[in-house]
């Protein structure tokens, strides 16, 4: 069983069925909720009624600390920080907010000790998918670190009905299923009906005068929608702070049912009231893609329109003028997705307020702060006039005068350069015209981050580059982190407590400390217990899979893991040509020394993205092969886990020996897995990109395992006309590769299964996966090397670990307040019979 002796546990003085945390306490505390909240006795109950009890009876321990929190927030001088963000990709609760609290072995002990099974009962919670990857779980990170940093912080985004879908593989391919996480009941969230806000869309705009003889506009919409609050609390880590998620489900106004009931429509009545659900029903599940959807912009602008009533509501409370919204709200975008925010404030301010443009533009300003995530031009969002038009007139008309202006200023700045002009511009008129939401986001926004090092620079100079050489004040970067407590603790409770024992409990919130391991790198026992524990979770993780998936891993094998997204410039399809490079090396002599390897792969892939699918079926194909072909005798296996999430990401992060993390130089904004492997003391394999860069320089590059072109290099090749088929050619090696899978030797003899994805590769290969191959190889024959001499492989993976320190979402979350947000900490104390002893 896990300990955390060092970690506090709140206790009370004085004790109820709603807070106390005696075990008589807590017993007492399930039975009540089973009986009172689930209407169920133990001769009755599911599983799934126990979860809900144990779930609600964690959740009432939350409750005051909660309830503190936000009554201190509404007082006034309290600076809130307002992370908006279409996606939160949370993973399940109950162990982390059990971790959080510090009462995970004592509530453990007593379901227990009630004759239930803990494992199977949290393994019941349904994960809120509520994201698509690196960003949506960025978010999630930072909301953890928020509270434990006890700033004061509100999440606002969608309760989507459908997150993520569900994975499934048939005959090696991805099929989509529903994702319906509240088909049981969410016990983490509480409605807000009372606080509901109104959004409207469509109809037209019109001018008047109004009593003092000034110009205004208003807004006439076609449709309202009704905008409902989910509150789910977030905790922090050992300290009192329990901030808000605050999700927003769209729902139809009575009203227009009853305009229509009254002309006899009732299926229009209906109709409309299903078109409104719409608005959240479902995530889109596109990854750094962007796709004109009407629905897509309406989901965004619902959730930032009701977000910033909110803030104005709640600034309105604390008796605070509009003039100082800025001070009560630093509003961070999450991307570019909320960007329309930046009109939608001034459009609060303005028609709404009836403040003067130049001094909401100020607040305005002052307010944002912009985040980009990615230089993929694919997923730069844009919208078309019409659509923006119909949807939001009123915006485009907001957003015509903001440019206006802002035109104005860069002319006086740059005269006669109208190309400049022309980049710069909100309004993208080199064809089709559309609005850019980039640009929108950067002149309303104070403040534009990129999430390492590389990706700022490159944003500075590329996509964002003429807002940087016009404001290069308001950039900076903030390298990405993660959260130890879900990410090591939670996860790898083995781990965690083997750090513990040697250096006390404090690296939990401080990273930095687990420099601290380095102390005991020449101790021969804790190497082997370092050791013995990676095997241990190895072990746990082969086990899963044969039972889940009846695929037998030889968990003294190397276990090489590559977990994200699938997509091209992700370079799964490169991992691949690696094991067919083995195989073939297998098949031209059998008795080869070799390695043994585990392959595992993990991600799901845009619906609508034939060849990330199509490499998802390769993967599936080439393992059919190889786990079936005597010659290789079990010394490499392939396994493609289906439904890759944030429950899975716990249980494969900690068993991994080595991180994929094989991008094409410039393309990976910065990744977080790559952090997660390393924490949990994986090495790395990896190209000169996103934050494996600083993670090298952190780690040592003797630590490090390096391959590929660098972003430079990248870039020459690619002026200088790049042909993968010279590569093809003068390498024997890879083109036996390419040719094993044009042959249709991995598709049943069908040579036109993957000729779309080999053609990709000889005739234009875009992320370069040839000019890397052999680069890629030669470093995978070092890790092979590497990993015979095991005392070495685990100096390696302690060095890793204790070097992390600073992918630390705390760190990175600091950073932001200091000199972005410009907040500070808020204790929040209790009373005494609720702080107890803690
Ligand atoms: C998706 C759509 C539009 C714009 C950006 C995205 C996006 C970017 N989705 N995920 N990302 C990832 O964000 C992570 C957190 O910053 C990065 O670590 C990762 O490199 C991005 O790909």
């Amino acid at each position: 069983m896990t300990t955390f002796e060092q970690v506090p546990v709140f206790q009370c003085e004085f004790e109820d069925d709603r807070t106390g945390l005696s075990k008589e306490t807590i017993k007492r505390a399930l039975a009540d909720n089973l009986f009172y909240i689930q209407g169920k006795v133990p001769a009755t109950a599911t599983p799934n009624d126990y979860y809900m009890a144990l779930a609600y009876t964690v959740r009432d321990r939350m409750l005051q600390r909660w309830f503190k929190t936000t009554e201190v927030y509404t007082k006034k001088g309290v600076k809130v920080v307002s992370y908006l963000s279409a996606e939160f990709l949370l993973g399940p609760h109950l162990s982390n907010n059990l971790i959080n609290l510090g009462i995970y072995d004592l509530v453990r002990q007593v379901v227990e000790e009630s004759g239930l099974d803990f494992v199977q009962l949290r393994e019941i919670e349904e994960e809120p998918g509520l994201g698509n990857g690196g960003l949506g779980r960025l978010a999630a990170c930072y909301m953890d670190s928020l509270s434990t940093l006890e700033i004061p912080a509100i999440g606002y985004g969608i309760r989507y009905e459908f997150g993520i879908f569900d994975q499934e593989i048939r005959d090696g391919w991805q099929v989509e299923i529903t994702d319906k996480w509240l088909h049981l009941g969410n016990p983490w969230e509480i409605p807000r009906l009372e606080e509901t806000i109104e959004v409207k869309f469509g109809g037209r705009t019109e001018a008047y005068y109004d009593e003092k003889c000034r110009y205004r506009v208003r807004w006439i919409p076609d449709k309202v929608v009704k905008g409902v609050p989910y509150d789910t609390p977030i905790s922090g880590y050992n300290v009192n702070t329990v901030n808000t998620l605050r999700l927003w489900k769209a729902e139809a106004p009575e009203s227009f049912e009853f305009q229509a009931f009254n002309v006899g429509d009732y299926y229009g009545a209906v109709n409309r009231k299903v078109v409104s659900e719409n608005i959240t029903k479902v995530l889109y599940p596109n990854d750094e893609l962007m796709k004109g959807k009407e629905l897509r912009l309406e989901q965004q602008y619902f959730f930032v329109s009701c977000s910033l009533q909110d803030m104005i509501r709640l600034h309105l409370q604390k008796g605070e003028s509009l003039e100082t919204f800025h001070q009560s709200f630093a509003v961070q975008l999450n991307d570019t997705h909320p960007s329309i925010g930046v009109a939608e404030l001034m459009r609060l301010l303005v028609d709404e307020y009836e403040i003067e443009w130049d001094q909401a533009w100020q607040i305005t300003q002052n307010t944002f702060g912009y985040t980009n995530h990615t230089l993929l031009p694919e997923a730069l969002e844009k919208w078309t006039l019409s659509l923006f038009k119909n949807l939001l007139p009123r915006h485009l008309q907001i957003i015509y005068e903001i440019n206006q202006r802002f035109l104005g200023q860069v002319r006086a700045k740059y005269p006669n350069d109208s190309d400049r002009l022309a980049r710069l511009s909100l309004i993208d008129e080199s064809g089709e015209k559309y609005v850019r939401m980039a640009n929108l986001a950067s002149v309303g926004s104070h403040a534009i981050n990129g999430v390492a090092a590389l990706h700022t620079e490159l944003l500075k100079r590329d996509v964002l580059g003429d807002f940087h050489e016009l404001w290069p004040e308001k950039f900076s970067n903030k390298t990405n982190g993660v959260t130890p407590r879900r990410w090591i603790v939670v996860s790898n409770p083995l781990l965690a407590n083997l750090i513990t024992r040697k250096i006390g409990a404090d690296w939990i919130s401080h990273l930095e400390d687990l420099k601290q391991l380095e102390a005991f790198i020449e101790d021969a026992e804790f190497r082997r217990e370092w050791r013995q524990t990676k095997q241990d979770i190895k072990g746990y993780l082969a086990t899963y899979i044969k039972e889940n998936h009846g695929i037998e891993v030889n968990p003294e094998s190397l276990f090489d893991v590559q977990v994200k997204r699938l997509h091209e410039y992700k370079r799964q399809h490169l991992n691949v040509l690696h094991i067919i490079t083995l195989y073939k090396r297998i098949k031209d002599n059998p008795n080869i020394e070799i390695t043994p390897r585990t392959f595992i792969f993990g991600g799901k892939a845009a619906p609508g993205y034939f060849m990330a699918k199509l490499i998802i079926k390769l993967i599936n194909s080439v393992g059919d092969v190889v786990n079936n072909d005597p010659d290789v005798r079990d010394r490499l296996k392939v396994v493609f886990l289906p439904d890759y999430n944030v429950r899975f990401g716990q249980r494969v992060y900690p068993a991994a020996d080595l991180s994929e993390q094989i991008s094409t130089a410039g393309k990976e904004a910065s990744g977080t897995g790559n952090m997660k492997f390393a924490m949990n003391g994986a090495l790395t394999i990896g190209t000169l990109d996103g934050a494996n860069i600083e993670i090298r320089e952190e780690v040592g590059e003797e630590n490090f395992f390096l391959f590929g072109l660098t972003t430079e290099q990248v870039y020459e090749l690619k002026s200088k006309g790049y042909n993968p088929w010279d590569y093809y050619h003068n390498n024997p090696q890879l083109k036996q590769v390419i040719d094993l899978i044009s042959s249709g030797f991995f598709s049943h003899g069908d040579t036109n299964l993957f000729r779309p994805l080999v053609d990709s590769l000889l005739y234009h290969d875009p992320y370069m996966l040839f000019a890397d191959y052999q680069s890629y190889i030669d470093a995978q024959d070092q890790v092979n090397q590497a990993y015979r001499d095991q005392e070495h492989w685990t100096r390696m993976s302690i060095l890793n670990a204790a070097r992390m320190g600073k992918f630390s979402s705390d760190r990175a979350i600091l950073e932001y307040c200091q000199e972005i947000w410009n907040a500070v900490p808020v204790k929040i104390e209790l009373e005494e019979y609720i702080q107890g002893r803690a």
